[in-house]
């Protein structure tokens, strides 16, 4: 499956709704990637919403993926899982999950962007773009030379995250983003379809 498209992040703490009705919304919009992220909920509840989204996802040409757990991965059969820098080490992730499913990495500068490649990252997560509220432990923005400083150095595909709105998306597909995702910007909106329809659509109707 292409990585390219609007990837959408679940938010229930910035939601209106609840992550169901949210990924429903979001698939609808046009999102091609999902990536449910949900801290803090004990295991059994993870698992049990994450069967529900992967159910909303299958079968509509839309990436399932799991945030940090690659055990969740494991368990849930989803499509891939996004790790971050202090998640399990893309090796051992690699090992346990095979070549089949898909494995996000976040980097935040061009070396961990350039390990990340080559220890087999299917995707890069490049983050954060611009200032964001969302997550609090995102670091400084990085503004939109560590996208074009990226792709210069890799090949894979590049998911912009961490500030984008409707005013700027423009220019981060612009510099090169393969992928684009806005949390606050969709989840909190009244209709998520409508908002992530709005991002999805920049990506043109036929991809
Ligand atoms: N990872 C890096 S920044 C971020 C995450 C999950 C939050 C992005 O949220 P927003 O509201 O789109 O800035
Ligand atoms: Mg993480």
């Amino acid at each position: 499956m292409k990585l390219r498209g609007f990837y959408f992040i679940t938010d229930s703490k910035l939601s209106r709704k609840t992550n169901v009705e949210d990924v429903k919304s979001a698939v609808k919009g046009g999102a091609k990637i999902v990536q449910y992220r949900e801290k803090g909920k004990n295991l059994a509840d993870f698992l049990i919403e994450a069967f529900e989204l992967k159910k909303i996802c299958n079968g509509k040409g839309v990436l399932f993926l799991i945030n940090d757990s690659v055990s969740a991965c494991l368990l849930t059969d989803a499509d891939g899982v996004h790790l971050g820098q202090e998640d399990m080490p893309l090796e051992t992730a690699r090992n346990i999950l095979g070549k089949e499913k898909v494995i996000g990495v976040t980097a935040h500068n061009v070396e961990e962007a350039v390990e990340s490649e080559r220890n087999g990252t299917d995707y890069l997560g490049l983050s954060p773009i611009f200032h964001t509220n969302t997550k609090l432990d995102a670091g400084p923005a990085a503004g939109l030379q560590l996208i074009r400083d990226v792709k210069k150095k890799v090949k894979i595909p590049c998911a912009a995250i961490g500030g984008i709105n409707e005013s700027n998306v423009d220019s981060v597909i612009q510099t090169g983003a393969d992928m684009v995702s806005a949390i606050s910007a969709t989840v909190a909106k009244d209709s998520v379809e409508k908002a992530v329809k709005f991002f999805a659509d920049k990506f043109g109707k036929t991809e």
